[in-house]
This record gives C-alpha cells, structure tokens and sequence, in this order.
C-alpha cells in the first residue's frame, strides 16, 4: 500500500476508527453484512445456528481490531515475553465469554434485539474447543484469560487438532462409547489462518558430523541433521481477550500440511496414489488429540506431535527474536520459556540444537542459554504418567535429537559425580537414561536438568515433587531450583459467566463488582454470613442453579423414564476425569452403602434421612480399562437403584450419569452442586482445581488432605468448614505395606457392599468380580478399603450439617468468601515473579 501521501492514511486510520465502533447501528451493521456476504443468507432463512455464526463474526471482527493494537504495542515497547507451551488448551465456547471480557454483552443484546434476535440463546449454538483433555488444558486456558487481563506480554503455543477430545456416549445404559469429535466442521470463527506464517519441520534421516568442525565442545563437534521428511507448520492465530482492559493476546496453534505442492513427477511415474497418502501423512499430525489424561500415550505419532510443535514454536520465537538485532546473549532476556508439563519438553533439545547446529554457538554457552530460558511445571507425581519414550524410537525418528540427549546427559553426569564422587548408584537414579532391556529417555528428567526452575501446582504436591519426585535433583541443584506455584481459575468464567445470577448477587452485596479483578474482595462476604436477607438470597441462587439442571438432565440425560431429580435434594456431584487415583469406584461404593442402608431402615428412621442426588460424569481413556468397568459399574449402580420398586426410597436416593462432561456442562453443573467430592489417596492429585471452581460457586467440598483440597481449607478458615476425611499423604506409603503383606481386617460395611455386587443385585457382577476383589486381597493401591469406613462417616457429618440450613448457608457463604487466594490472576503473578520476571506491558490509554 502506498501510504507516503498523508491524506492516504488519514483515511486509513478514519476507516479503522468507524470499524472499531461498537454504537448499535454499527454492530447492526457489521451483523447484517456478515448474514449477507459471510453466510449468502438473509433474515428468510436465518436460524439460530447462522444467527450466531454472523453475531460470531460481528464479535470476533472487534476482537480482531484490539488483537492487532496489543501485538503492535508489544513490538514497539519490545518487552520479555513470556511463551506458554502446551499440548493442550481446553478453551470451551468463546462468544460469550469474549463479549463479557470486552464489555459488549448489552450493546450486542440491545442491537440484536431490535432486529428481533435475542442475543443470549445464541450462546447455546456454539461447539466447545476442546483440544485438552481435563485440568492440565483448562489450566492453560485459565492463566491466558489472566495473563490477558493483567497485560502481561505472554503468549500461548499450542496444537490445532481436527479432532478435539472424543464424545463420550453410553451405551445400553452402561457403557461408555467414543465419537470423533470434529469440531471444525463448520469452521471456526474464533482462529484466524496465517498461511503466511508457515515453518518446514522434519523427521528421520541421518545425522552428518559437520566436516567444519565448528563450534561445539572440543571432541562434540556440531553436527548436520538431514531429515528424511518434511512437513509444514502453518500457523492458526486464537485470539484471547483479557477482562476489563483492551489487552487481546494470542494463542497460536499449528496444524501440519504438506511440504510442497505434488510434484508432477511422481503423477506421472503412476505414482498418484502413493503421493497423495504421502500428504495425508502429513497432515496426520495434528488429527487428533491423544485422549489420555494423567497417562502417556506411548505412540510414535504422539512423538512426532510433540517434536512437530517445539520445532514450528522455537523457529517462530527465534524469527521474533532475531528481528531485534541482539546477541544471543539476550536471549534470556527477551524470552522466557514455560513447560506445560514434559509434552513440550523436546523444546529444550531442540533450541541447543538450533544455537549449537545452525547458529555455530559452543556448546557450554548455548546450553546456559537454554537453561535461563525454560521453566518446567509438574502436574503429577504418579510414576505410571511419567513420560519415557524408547532411545530406539527417538534415534530413529529424531536421530540429532537423541544424540544431543546423550551429550546433555554425559556432562550432567560428570558434574553430578564431581559433586558425588564413586556414588554410581546415585547417578544410576538421576541419569536422563533409564537402563533396562530397552532404554528409554526419561523426559521429566531432561526438563528438570534443562530448566532453571521447577514448579509443582499445590504446596502438597511441591513438598513432594521436590523431597520425593526430583529429591536426588533438589540434593544436587539446591532446593531453591523447586519452588510451588498453586493453580488458580479464572473467577471470569467460573463465576461471572458460569453463574451470572452469584455473580450478581455478590456485586450488590459488595457494592461493586471490583472483585471480578481483585478475588481476594470476596472477603468482605464473611460479614454478611448471617445475613438473613443475604442468606435467603443466596439459597435462591442455588436453588434456581438446581433447578436448571434438574431440567438439563430431564431434556438431555436418558434417565429411562424415572422422571425428575428431585431438586429440594442435596446435590452430590463428582465430575472429572475417570481414575483410581481419583476414586470415583469409592464413591460408588459409598453409594451402595447408602442404599443398602435406606432399604434396611424403618418409616420413622427414613424420615430423618436427607434425600440425595449423586451426579457422575466423567470420560476414561480409550485404553483404560478399569476406568471404563468403573463408569460401567456407576451405571448399573444407578440403573438398579433408579428403578427400585420402593417409590419412598426412590425418593431418597437418586443416582444421574451425565454423558459427555465437558467445559460447557461444567458451567452447568458446577453451580448447582452443594457438596462435590475430591477424595484422591492423598498424595496423588497434584491440586485439582475444579475443587476450587465448586467452593467459588458456594458447594462445600468433601474430601482427602490432597492438592489444593488442603489449601483451600486453609483459606476458607479451616476443616470446619470442609468435610475431610482419609489417611494423610505422610501416612500413605506405610498404609500401603501394610495392606499388601499384612492384610488388614476389612470393615463389615465394605464386606457388604461387595458382597451385594458379587450377589448379582445389581446384575451380572463377573465384569467386576477381579476389580472387586483386587481390593481386599493385596491390590489396593490407592487405599480404598483403608479409608472406606470414614468416608460413609464424612458423609454423615454432610447430612447434618445440611439438615441446618442456616448453619449450611454460613458455611456455603464462608466458603466463597476465602477463594480470593485462587484466582488464576494470583497464579499468572507468581509466575511472573517468581519464575518469568516479565512486567505487565498495558496498552496506551486510547484517546
Ligand atoms: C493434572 C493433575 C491435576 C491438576 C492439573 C493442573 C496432569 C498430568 N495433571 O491435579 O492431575 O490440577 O494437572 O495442574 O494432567
């Protein structure tokens, strides 16, 4: 464009400005425009599904606007900045979140109700993102939303899957089924496409010693990589707006195409076929999203995910860093580097290549760079989620890489045994190299040795991730490499937009609505705790949220007929991923206790009963398959007692499987919960962070001293006001010996209840017989039958406790009140502190 004539871009800047208003007639406009030109559609034949996809446009054009401001901000002040690597981003629906973070809802509702469109039921047309599988995505999503609204210069980095995590449906009643979930069916009005930023990436092929002989460490000469394959990153921009500020920072997410055009050649040697599955290879890549949470997956093409995503991510961040002119010695300067997890951990190999192969660096200046630009968070301490990928593979898939990995090891190995000298066993257990039959690369090890800061996600999980997890590290690096950062959401999404009617309330009681930037404001709540006005309105709250679930569940949940929920009942809700560790098979155990009980007891005994909804939902893992008998057994659970031919305990007792737990039933379900269950074994939920998302909605938690469980419990002003029970995380390794080699009596109540499984109550019981029984001979890992007895008991504790309504909603305001600590806001500023040092970088007041 030729801009040197002044008037030419006057007129530029004069045109943007008008694209930028938000006035009514503008939003009309731009709404209008995009039914016509974007859709080819008119108000004739508009549905609700094109309503929203032209108001999605409308909104997303405004974005956009604000989005190219921040990222020419950030170029001109040139700040650090800080990359968040992750394989996952578990975003859910955007539209009305975005319109709520730039303050249009009401100008969007005022202008589309003029033209006969109510705004607000649009919401429901959109299809959740959801390229994550449980809290580690959601997490990321969480700290963009925060990093946005504090305009921090950050900058998030991930993968475009065609199929984001499967549809979870049951079948016969009992078992879970997975769909495809191609959410990009109808594009995506939430990315914008950047063919222009496009990066070759490649795999396999040879590794030359490069004849030169330059940089590198005397006897480790750098080295020429020749892949034998290439694909392309093209680069899909997600912008993300902060709250409150006209900050929009970006993600950037990669999807692999083909490397060139067909060559001809191959058309014409009748070799069509050949080249065209050789492309689909290729863009085979970022398909789909491995759907394990908490487990690795173990599979080549995950690698290449993973080597496909650092290699694009780390060219795009040295293109950005390049364009300052500076020494790579500033590199730590301007780039901070986060791990989300190990996924992204091959980043760490892959930037030594690039400085010490392409850059001609020596190796012990490249490999110090490296050091001060990554930091890795830990997200579980279970040895069984710990990544480790075959030497085998990796030599042949990434041949450089693997050798590079093998240097990193032996000087890491020498300075341990400078420090430790002749304790070879010592460097036996800290080697990136795990010895065995088959040799495998150890990937939490590599991101500890490459990072200069490690970071757990709870201060329980920290503890251990620095005295048991990486104890030989922490002995070697100081303990100052470990530090804990606890996770925090985002009270945007999960109070302002999941719960609009809390959400309120609380303003009003508050005076303003300054909290939604500042959480620990909640505090002021607890003056208001025996308000009996402020009570009453607060119990509407929950009662209106039950209520609305009641209704989903009636219109979307097969519940055979057994009519609806009651909603005057507690509402007990576990909903999260499904795994032992997180003991859902407890709680449906629990669940039988309960029942038996009920049928048992007398009119008069039942009338002091306080009747229950359990509400599951969860997805298992493909390839798990314990995870899958146990939602198998929740169902039958439910099936039998739903049906029960006894009408006063089916009024007592109720149990709902909701199918296909995502982002958006989340926002459903969380705010109708009034207890939620987080009954990990101590010691193995790194934090959780829906426990956090319940409490935020007023839910009090049942639960073990586990994650974020304990700090919680600190912050809303003790146990008293939590249900706890369980053996403690110290306790745990002994307890487990003790039930492997001693055997310990199992309670009664527990006998019971798997003797009524075993008996065929609730069907044919030969799926779970060896489940069943692996618990009380010497496989109860996680301790089910050593804290059974006390969790029926908690849950009489919860009975109480509701049957005082009063004392209840106390507790249920005193638990919202103490959740200022876990707002993602104050997770993102520890990052920034503690392990980033980036400053926030505010846009310019505009004029
Ligand atoms: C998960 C933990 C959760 C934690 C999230 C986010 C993995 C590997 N870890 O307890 O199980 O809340 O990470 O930190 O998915």
């Amino acid at each position: 464009v030729d801009l040197s004539n002044i008037a030419t871009l006057e007129l530029w800047n004069k045109i943007r400005k008008d694209c930028e208003s938000v006035d009514t007639s503008s939003i009309q406009r731009s709404f209008v425009n995009h039914v016509y030109s974007t859709l080819a559609r008119t108000p004739y034949n508009l549905d609700e599904f094109g309503a929203y996809q032209a108001a999605a446009h409308s909104v997303r054009d405004q974005l956009i606007h604000k989005w190219i401001s921040t990222q020419q901000h950030f170029t001109r002040s040139n700040p650090k900045r800080v990359y968040y690597l992750s394989l996952e981003f578990l975003m859910g629906r955007t539209m009305q979140n975005c319109v709520i973070n730039m303050d249009m809802e009401e100008a969007y509702s005022k202008a589309l109700r003029e033209m006969g469109l109510a705004f607000e039921t649009l919401y429901d047309q959109e299809t959740d993102a959801a390229l994550g599988n449980g809290g580690l995505g959601r997490l990321a999503a969480c700290y963009m939303d925060s990093l946005a609204t504090l305009d921090y210069p950050a900058l998030g980095y991930g993968l475009r899957y065609t199929y984001g995590i499967f549809e979870q449906r049951i079948r016969n009643g009992e078992d879970q089924v997975e769909y495809p979930d191609y959410w990009l069916r109808f594009t995506n009005p939430w990315e914008v496409a950047r063919v222009d930023v496009a990066y070759p990436v490649g795999f396999y092929g040879s590794v030359h010693n490069d004849s030169a002989g330059r940089a590198g460490q005397p006897g480790q000469p750098a080295a020429r990589w020749e892949p034998a394959e290439f694909v392309q990153a093209v680069a899909y921009d997600v912008p993300i707006p902060g709250y409150d500020t006209d900050t929009v920072l970006n993600i950037r997410l990669w999807s692999s195409k083909p490397q060139r055009q067909f060559d001809l050649s191959s058309f014409n040697d009748g070799e069509y076929e050949k080249s065209v599955a050789e492309k689909q290879r290729a863009e085979n890549i970022t398909s789909v999203l491995y759907p394990n949470d908490n487990t690795p997956a173990g599979k080549e093409l995950r690698l290449k995910q993973q080597y496909f995503f650092v290699c694009a991510t780390l060219q795009d961040i040295l293109r950005r860093f390049s364009k300052l002119n500076l020494p790579w010695s500033e590199l730590p300067n301007k780039v901070g580097i986060q791990l989300n997890d190990t996924h992204p951990s091959l980043g760490i190999v892959e930037l030594q290549r690039v400085l010490v192969d392409e850059h001609g660096l020596e190796w012990d200046i490249a490999w110090a760079l490296v050091q001060r630009v990554y930091a890795y968070t830990n997200h579980t301490v279970l040895p069984e989620a710990l990544e480790c990928w075959p030497v085998s593979l990796m030599e042949r898939l990434l041949p450089r890489h693997m050798r590079i990995i093998f240097d990193i090891n032996l000087y890491f190995l020498r300075s341990v045994e400078q420090r430790f000298p002749g304790d070879y066993e010592r460097l036996r257990r800290m080697s990136i190299i795990e010895e065995g039959h088959q040799q495998m690369v150890r990937m939490a090890y590599l991101a500890v040795v490459g990072s200069h800061t490690v970071n757990g996600v709870a201060r329980i999980h920290s503890d251990l991730v620095r005295s048991k997890l990486f104890r030989d590290f922490a002995e070697f690096y100081g303990d100052d490499k470990f530090v804990n950062i606890t996770n925090g959401i985002t009270p945007r999404r999960w109070l302002h937009v999941a719960n609009p009617q809390l959400s309120a309330l609380i303003t009003k009681r508050l005076g303003s609505n300054r909290w939604l930037k500042d959480l620990t404001e909640l505090s002021r709540l607890k003056a208001f705790a025996d308000d009996e006005d402020f009570q009453q309105e607060w119990r509407q709250v929950k009662r209106t949220r039950k209520e609305s679930l009641a209704e989903y569940i009636q219109k979307h949940v097969d519940t055979a007929g057994e009519g609806p929920v009651n909603s005057e009942a507690l509402f007990d809700v576990q909903v999260k991923r499904i795994h032992e560790y997180k003991r859902q098979l407890m709680n449906i155990l629990g669940v039988v206790h309960r029942y038996l009980r009920i049928k048992e007891a007398s009119a008069e005994e039942r009338r002091d009963i306080v009747p229950r909804v359990f509400i599951f939902g969860g997805k298992a893992a493909p390839g798990y398959h314990t995870a899958k008998l146990i939602i198998k057994l929740i169902n039958r659970v439910k099936n039998v007692i739903n049906a029960d031919p006894d009408a006063e305990l089916r009024k007592l007792i109720r149990v709902v499987y909701i199918p296909n737990y995502s982002v958006t039933l989340a926002e459903r379900i969380i705010p109708a919960s009034d207890i939620s269950e987080h009954i990990s074994t101590a010691g193995t939920e790194a934090s959780g962070t829906s426990n956090m998302k319940f409490v935020l909605n007023g839910g009090l938690l049942i639960g073990t001293r586990d994650g974020a469980n304990v700090e919680i419990a600190e912050h809303i002003g003790g146990w008293d006001l939590a249900f706890e029970f369980g053996a403690k995380a110290e306790e745990v390794d002994d307890l487990r010996n003790k039930v492997r080699y001693l055997r310990p009596e199992i309670h009664p109540a527990f006998r019971r209840v798997v003797e009524a499984i075993k008996s065929g109550q609730f069907g044919d019981s030969s799926p779970f017989v060896n489940m069943l029984d692996r618990l009380v001979s010497d496989g109860d890992y996680y301790l089910i039958t050593v804290d059974f007895p006390s969790y029926p008991e908690a849950q009489e504790r919860v009975d109480a406790a509701y049957k005082d309504q009063k004392k209840w909603t106390r507790m249920s305001i005193e638990n919202c009140a103490g959740m200022g600590f876990f707002s993602a806001d104050r997770s993102v500023q520890d990052y920034a502190k503690k392990i980033w040092g980036i400053n926030p970088c505010p846009p310019p007041p505009s004029k």
